[in-house]
């Protein structure tokens, strides 16, 4: 196990603790990291979740709380939701959701009974858990029913979607996904929910760096609510949000706390306020456009190099790679390019006839590597490496994977990861 390279403290007190750590920073450090749900958060956003906020409670909201001592606490609160107002256009902002699957279970509690049906995407379409997909309390607690992609093309099929809700009368619809290369129309959506008299709740977790940054449409005005966890493009803490209409701000509230949860995780929202600092500069704007460009350059090159791409290419950081013809299931391709140092995560793709577990695709995105400033020159060469480590998974050639380990890390060396300390 390497040496921690920080924490002091840490080492001291828990050698053995601190040792993982600092393994994992040495990882995250050397590895090119594709999986689209992940980032680097800035040592300012470390930091604030480092903080002695850490030690508060304060149920309530600002100037409504059931404990004393909240002089600081109160004015943290404030700023990330001024802040979150100002980024996203927003009349109503909540910040203090635990993360993306709280913060949709309290989108239910707000605007549906259980037992009431909701529609979203399904799961191995793209869609999540939490929008109402069998496993998921969503999908027992409410009647799920989903709706998916055309096949071919891959696109969402706005007259399924239609049907659905017209014949079924859902209190909730549900757009936005974990697997979606392409740009969310939420103004479809918009007219279908008001058509229904459905709340649509815009997911917006996957995409909400790129909406911050105009990189993607926003779903104001189209969305009664949006839900967004604010760790992903956003590069902000482990955390999420509800942001809605002023008319649905009380039902929100209320749904956050005291519905669901207790006491905010204060030096989660004073990093998520920092965060929201960060998307409100103009670098973040650049930022979010270069994620998009180097998940097109990716695609482009990966698409030269002969493999097929759910919907042909991507709008977005996500490029969702189906590997049926290379003849590589997706969870042998992952494991072997964790091997070769790029970590990436098995998906399913759209109408797979593999299982969820062993599926035929892979998911990968650009918003960890753009922060680390690589830029649309290196994508051919990172097309190259997954290329070779899928064809090294298909031959059993680890000598192969260990060269592009080495690559990965010596190109790596020269782009410094936001975040991790430095030698
Ligand atoms: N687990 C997240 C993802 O990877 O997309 C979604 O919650």
């Amino acid at each position: 196990m390497s040496q921690p390279l920080s924490h002091p403290a840490l080492s001291d007190a828990d050698p053995e603790l601190a040792a993982l750590v600092g393994a994992e920073e040495q990882l995250q450090a050397d590895t090119l990291r594709l999986i689209p749900s992940e980032n680097y958060v800035s040592a300012a956003v470390l930091e604030a979740t480092g903080t002695v906020l850490q030690n508060k409670y304060s149920e309530g909201y600002a100037g409504r709380r059931y404990y004393e001592g909240q002089q600081n606490i109160d004015q943290v609160e404030t700023l990330a939701v001024e802040r979150a107002k100002a980024v996203f256009g927003v009349e109503h902002a909540n910040v203090q959701p635990y993360s993306g699957s709280p913060a949709n279970l309290a989108a239910y509690l707000a605007f549906a009974e259980p037992g009431d049906t909701v529609l979203g995407m399904a799961l191995p379409m793209g869609g999540h858990l939490t929008h109402g997909w069998g496993v998921s309390a969503t999908g027992r607690w409410f009647r799920g029913v989903q709706y998916g992609v055309r096949p071919g093309s891959a696109l969402i099929d706005f007259d399924e979607v239609r049907d659905l809700a017209r014949k079924e009368r859902p209190k909730i619809i549900f757009c936005g996904g974990t697997a979606v290369p392409r740009t969310i129309d939420f103004a479809a959506f918009g007219e279908i929910a008001r058509e229904v008299d459905a709340v649509l709740v815009a997911d917006i977790a996957h995409i909400a760096g790129l909406v911050a940054g105009g990189a993607h449409p926003s779903p104001v005005p189209h969305a009664d609510v949006i839900s967004t966890t604010t760790h992903k493009t956003l590069r902000g803490p482990r955390g999420a949000m509800l942001m809605s209409r002023a008319s649905h701000a009380k039902a929100v509230d209320k749904a956050v706390f005291p519905g669901l949860q207790g006491g905010p995780h204060n030096h989660t929202t004073a990093a998520i306020a920092v965060a929201l600092r960060e998307a409100a500069a103009p670098s973040f704007r650049d930022y979010a456009h270069a994620v998009v460009a180097n998940a097109k350059a990716l695609a482009e090159a990966l698409l030269a190099r002969g493999y097929d791409l759910v919907s042909g290419g991507t709008d977005n950081h996500l490029v969702l790679i189906d590997l049926t013809s290379k003849d590589v299931p997706g969870k042998v391709a992952a494991k072997a390019l964790d091997r070769a140092g790029i970590v990436v995560n098995y998906n399913t793709v759209p109408f797979d006839p593999r299982k969820p577990f062993d599926p035929s695709g892979i998911r990968i995105g650009t918003p960890s590597l753009t922060s680390r400033g690589l830029g649309t020159d290196r994508m051919p060469l990172v097309a190259e490496w997954i290329d070779r480590s899928v064809q090294a998974a298909a031959k059993g050639d680890e000598d192969a994977l260990a060269v592009i380990r080495g690559e990965v890390a010596e190109l790596l060396a020269g782009y410094p990861a936001p975040g991790l300390p430095t030698d």
